[in-house]
């Protein structure tokens, strides 16, 4: 496949030369120890006689192991599975030096390093990319003005309100305490029985249950730092903001079923789509978009900018795109960069600044505190992929691993044998100096009414979605649901339901064989405080100003290439080989990559005589992990071949674009789908022909109306 654009090759930004003077390699050395001791044999231990017991003496030995038995450290609580790529950001012009006076936004000149970590929530370290979750997109930016970190999600809203719930949230989904069962998965009783008590989670729940949660690939998804934060101008005046990304491919997504069974295919999907596009020099580019609203508008909409459980329609208020991400460069080591790296809500430049929203607030002690047990102490700034490229200086000292030799008497301040220094700085300088917010209040533990609406938002995404998507939302619920034993837990959950809307609980229940309860005139809060009244905590539906917003449904995603996408390409002894090679190079020059699939490895020999390298056999190739599938002529050994025909009618039932030539028809009509035209399936002679209009309906990415037909027992 040809490289688009060779990362390797390009000016090497700070961030990566500061790496590299950590980095190692061993080729062409000798074994030491750890103390640079070079080591003739690390294979036997020193023992008395050759059959006697091991010496005490033996710090070869002691080394090698104790080193080995302290490799682990505890896993991120929440998005532990993950995978990272270094990249560059670079802002389209200096519009944005009205609002804000960071300089990574402003200035068109400056590519800002970045790392980015895609995670799931849930699951652990070694668990299926394909759950059924949020997915995390946290960015890293090393500007030259300390480090800022947009740690966000695939969706822009969240479960709750207030950060206090979160330990509740992530000990409901995460495997129950009991068997430690199930994994990396939200459908169980106790993820449900605190939802269904948990009414502000409604807008959330009908994201996580939407095809978002399954995403095609991290290169195919959006993001959102989901809160309202504040852009600071040199002025001091602040603007809301809310940040997006969104990726140059589209956001797509694969089906349940095709999820689940990717799930033990490829569990590492994610993973492998992310390292292989950046290996093949298919970089993957997100625009960073922006939602300005001034402070004066702060209360002119009908929920509050401080929830996050709401998101800003772009109806009223348009995305600006500003600038784009390019994520060009694997890490050399997955442990000591994509492992160790550090995200922070808090992590700041001056042009940013925080708001109130009670989410973020506790976000912000959650982060440096979590890292202090996950990395072992207050030094972790100081591991190299933590590191800003922008100087560190201050009067902070030693701690578990201490790397910096810090010189000089003084480490306090003020001082006067040290000159004063370090400096603080002004203003004029850089210095970072929090928006002065005017805040008069009494304390109070409690909400504000304008958070109570927890239902309009949830409907309005419902009433967005395209007929397709309702029905895998649909689809979700009632799995989720059906999974869950405590039947009380889904008629409450079947009650929330009924208050985003009732055709949707309707289906919902008919699934599980449930009576759809009657919609309560007042919509039921159980998670009231026990001191609190009952009114005072009942949530209020407000009409949403807006009924539907086309940003919402991935159907109305662009749908212009195939750049990246993967065909398979299914042959056997006897097939058109001219065909093949039209197709693969038809394909690969509209930047898809096709592997061509075989009964066994080796090569496939073509009528002509040509022969044809296989990439994988019907053993190891599977259609879930393929995005389209073609089938050329003189590939009759295949209508009795089971695997290939479930190749076939698994891509099908998928919805995925099928080619076939018009001479292949003897393997198609031993398939499921054989008999009459149906969308996504082409047929045809003229292989250029063929080709063409394969690639135009690859761009569609699936055909969900062949849903309707029903389901292929595939
Ligand atoms: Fe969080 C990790 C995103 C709410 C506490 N969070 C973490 C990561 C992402 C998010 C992407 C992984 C970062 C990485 O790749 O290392 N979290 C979010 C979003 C939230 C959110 C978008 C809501 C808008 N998180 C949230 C709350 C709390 C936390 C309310 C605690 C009160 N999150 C954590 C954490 C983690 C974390 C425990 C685990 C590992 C880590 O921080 O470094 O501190």
């Amino acid at each position: 496949m040809a490289k688009e654009n060779n990362g390797k090759d390009k000016k090497k930004t700070l961030k990566q030369q500061q790496l590299e003077s950590y980095t190692e390699e061993n080729t062409g050395e000798f074994l030491t120890t750890n103390q640079g001791l070079k080591v003739n044999d690390d294979q036997n231990t020193l023992k008395a006689g050759e059959r006697g017991p091991s010496l005490l003496e033996d710090f070869i030995m002691r080394e090698k192991i104790t080193h080995f038995d302290h490799e682990r450290i505890p896993e991120r609580i929440v998005h532990a599975r993950g995978s990272a790529a270094h990249g560059v950001f670079k802002v389209y012009d200096n519009k944005l030096s009205k609002y804000t006076r960071a300089n990574f936004l402003t200035n068109p000149s400056l590519e800002t390093p970045v790392f980015v970590r895609f995670s799931t929530v849930a699951g652990s370290r070694g668990s299926s990319d394909l759950a059924r979750d949020a997915r995390g997109f946290a960015v890293k930016f090393y500007t030259e003005e300390g480090n800022f970190d947009l740690v966000g999600n695939n969706i822009p809203v969240f479960f709750i309100q207030d950060a206090i719930k979160f330990p509740d949230l992530i000990h409901a989904v995460k495997p129950e305490p009991h068997n430690e069962m199930p994994q990396a998965a939200s459908a169980h009783d106790t993820f449900w029985d605190f939802i269904s008590l948990m009414p502000e989670s409604a807008h959330m729940i009908m994201w996580v249950m939407s095809d978002r949660a399954i995403p095609r690939s991290y290169r195919m998804i959006e993001g959102f730092g989901v809160h309202t934060f504040r852009l600071v101008n040199a002025k001091g005046v602040s603007t809301f903001v809310k940040f997006h990304w969104k990726p140059l491919l589209g956001v797509h997504a694969v089906a349940w079923d095709e999820a689940q069974k990717i799930s033990g295919k490829d569990p590492d999907f994610h993973r492998r789509d992310l390292w292989e596009a950046i290996e093949n020099g298919h970089f993957p580019e997100y625009e960073l978009g922006v939602q300005l609203v001034a402070e004066e508008d702060e209360h002119k909409f009908e929920f509050d900018l401080l929830d996050p459980t709401k998101l800003i329609p772009e109806e009223l208020v348009p995305v600006q795109k500003i600038g784009k991400l390019m994520l060009n460069r694997n890490p050399d080591n997955f442990f000591a960069e994509t492992e160790q790296a550090a995200f922070h809500p808090g992590h700041i430049v001056p042009g940013i600044d925080f708001t109130s929203d009670p989410l973020l607030q506790g976000r912000l002690f959650s982060y440096t505190d979590t890292q202090l047990i996950r990395l072992g102490g207050p030094n972790f700034h100081e591991i190299p992929i933590n590191r800003p490229v922008a100087p560190m200086h201050n009067n902070q000292r030693d701690g578990h691993m201490r790397q910096e030799v810090n010189r000089g008497r003084t480490s306090y301040q003020p001082n006067s044998l040290g000159g004063g220094c370090p400096f603080q700085a002004k203003m004029v300088e850089g210095g970072f100096s929090s928006h002065a917010e005017k805040i008069d209040a009494q304390k109070v533990r409690g909400r504000s009414k304008s958070f109570f609406d927890h239902f309009s938002q949830a409907t309005l995404f419902y009433n967005s979605q395209s007929d397709a998507e309702k029905t895998h939302l649909e689809d979700a619920l009632t799995f989720e649901l059906g999974k869950v034993e405590t039947v009380e837990i889904r008629k409450r959950m079947l009650g929330i339901l009924t208050q985003i809307d009732t055709g949707l609980a309707t289906k919902v229940a008919d699934g599980l064989g449930l009576q759809v309860p009657a919609r309560p005139e007042h919509p039921i809060n159980h998670s009231i405080p026990a001191d609190g009244h009952p009114n005072d905590y009942q949530p209020v539906k407000t009409k949403s100003s807006v009924a539907t917003s086309a940003a919402l449904s991935m159907a109305n995603s662009p749908k212009d290439t195939i750049k990246s996408r993967k065909v398979a390409i299914l042959t056997a002894d006897g097939v058109n080989a001219a065909h093949v090679e039209t197709m693969q190079k038809a394909l690969e020059a509209a930047g898809a990559a096709a592997d061509i699939i075989a009964p066994k490895l080796g090569i496939v020999e073509g009528k002509s005589g040509k022969e044809i390298p296989v990439k994988s056999s019907f053993l190891t190739a599977a259609s879930v992990l393929y995005d389209a599938v073609y089938l050329p002529g003189g590939t009759t050994a295949l209508a009795g071949n089971g695997d290939a025909l479930h190749f076939l009618n698994e891509a099908y039932r998928h919805c995925k674009p099928i080619a076939a030539d018009a001479d292949a028809s003897d393997v198609l009509r031993s398939t499921w789908f054989a008999e009459g035209e149906t969308p996504g399936v082409f047929t045809g002679n003229d292989i250029k022909a063929l080709a063409a209009t394969f690639i135009e309906g690859m761009k569609q990415h699936r055909f969900w109306e062949r849903e309707k037909m029903g389901k292929v027992p595939a």
